[in-house]
């Protein structure tokens, strides 16, 4: 019997848990970041976010209402290697093993994320990703959780979204750890985010468990009467965007970065394009939407501009909602990369929008008609031959949206950040009804 699709939820621990200094966790670069002035609209603070350490038992239940298949979390680094390296913290560990237990006993497959974005700050005082010791320490770090929890989970992804840690990280420094390096050296972090990667899918796959990357894909849209200048700064975005992740482990070479005016990726050792090279089980696929890219200004010191795509709806963040970006991302990678590609899943997909909340209940129209307009897509990618094996919506709870602090709500669950009072919404609803149809026995 083949497997079910996987229909499910997403969240990272840095975005839920709070209890930042309990239990022996220490910090990661975003506990760091959180701090400084100004990092953070209007000063919120990630210490409490939706207290999910302590809450976890009564997010778990939600999830058996909503009546979801699958659910996926992050590992917090910090909680189990809290130096990065070394030591191993057994009450980090043992909080995961209580949550996978929980979600296992209630028919829900557990699918964690071992790295979104909260590097154990030792590692950063160590040099972060600019050091190749980086890479190793996550794959020391992996094989201890795959120790611990792989008789139960099968199915691992490794990194979130590296190419939002390495720009937004390490380029424009409006996420922890907050660097703005040069085209290099960004680059030299992105060589070892692959490398952790593929260090650690072999850490994975020698115990038999599959590696999954989840990287954010957004299609690339031309200006209408677009110059050659504007489809070459397409071609530029889209191979950094779009096949810098993806490329090197699906085709073991990287796309073809010479706009970046950078004749070779830093850091690349002998042996380490082969290590990375076919070291996916899966590919996980983070769609919210597509990209207007333009012919840079002059002396912009990049080789696209980014434009504003108009005449459709957006949501809260200001951010285009369009459906079909998602179909022609699934059949567009799976046309590219042809039989070189393993199983795709959409592990994260979902909008901020306004909720009305009165007398105990949230309306979210405008929620409900992203998910319902964005599963379509997701049937009409399947249609036309994409092998998408589930769907995760972001996300269960409103939570620390980074830099927006709690401004931006993604959840099927408002929360009210002062009591952590946790209140379905209407997409709650939509969202379990369409899973039972979906998974009705017939
Ligand atoms: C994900 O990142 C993260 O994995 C998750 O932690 C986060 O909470 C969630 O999404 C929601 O933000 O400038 O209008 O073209 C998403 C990465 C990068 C996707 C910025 C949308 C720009 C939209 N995002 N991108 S626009």
């Amino acid at each position: 019997m083949s497997s079910p699709f996987l229909w499910g939820t997403a969240s990272a621990a840095f975005q839920v848990e709070g209890a930042l200094s309990e239990d022996g966790r220490a910090p990661s670069v975003w506990d760091v970041f959180a701090a400084r002035p100004g990092a953070i609209r209007d000063g919120h603070s990630p210490a409490a976010a939706c207290d999910h350490y302590h809450r976890w038992s009564e997010d778990v239940d939600l999830l058996d209402r909503l009546g979801v298949n699958a659910y996926r979390f992050s590992i917090a680094w910090p909680r189990v290697v809290p130096r990065g390296s070394g030591a191993v913290n057994k009450a980090g560990l043992d909080f995961y093993d209580r949550l996978v237990d929980a979600l296992v006993e209630r028919g829900i497959t557990p699918l964690p994320t071992l790295f979104h974005w909260d590097l154990p700050q030792a590692l950063e005082d160590a040099g972060g990703w600019l050091a190749r010791d980086t890479s190793k320490a996550f794959a020391d770090y992996t094989a201890v959780v795959a120790d611990r929890l792989g008789d139960r989970v099968g199915r691992w992804i490794t990194l979130n979204e590296p190419v939002v840690h390495m720009a937004y990280g390490h380029a424009f420094g409006i996420h922890a750890p907050g660097r703005t390096l040069d085209v290099p050296e960004v680059l030299r972090v992105a060589h070892h985010l692959l490398l952790a990667h593929g260090l650690a899918a072999a850490e994975l796959r020698s115990r038999g468990l599959e590696a999954l990357l989840t990287n954010n894909l957004s299609p690339v849209r031309a200006p209408e009467h677009a110059t050659d200048a504007d489809l070459a700064a397409g071609a530029a975005y889209d191979a950094l965007h779009n096949r810098l992740f993806t490329d090197p482990v699906l085709t073991g070479a990287h796309p073809d970065l010479s706009a970046f005016g950078v004749p070779e990726v830093p850091g690349v050792r002998e042996g380490d394009l082969d290590l990375i090279s076919g070291s996916v089980d899966g590919i996980g696929v983070n769609y919210y939407n597509p990209s207007l890219v333009l012919a840079p200004e002059e002396g912009s010191g990049l080789p696209f501009a980014l434009g504003e795509i108009t005449g459709v709806p957006t949501t809260a963040f200001g951010w285009p909602v369009v459906p079909e970006g998602l179909t022609e991302t699934l059949v567009g990678l799976t046309d590219r990369y042809g039989s070189a590609l393993p199983p795709l899943y959409v592990t994260e997909n979902g909008c901020s929008c306004r909720d009305e909340v009165e007398d105990g209940r949230v309306t979210d129209p405008e929620r409900i008609a992203y998910l319902e307009g964005h599963i379509a897509a997701v049937d009409a990618a399947r249609e036309r031959g994409a092998d998408v094996r589930g769907y995760f919506v972001w996300t269960l709870t409103d939570n620390f949206e980074w830099a927006e602090g709690y401004h931006q709500r993604f959840g099927l669950v408002h929360v009210d950040h002062a009591t952590q009072t946790r209140t379905p919404k209407d997409s709650f609803a939509r969202y379990r009804d369409i899973i039972a149809a979906r998974t009705a026995v017939p």
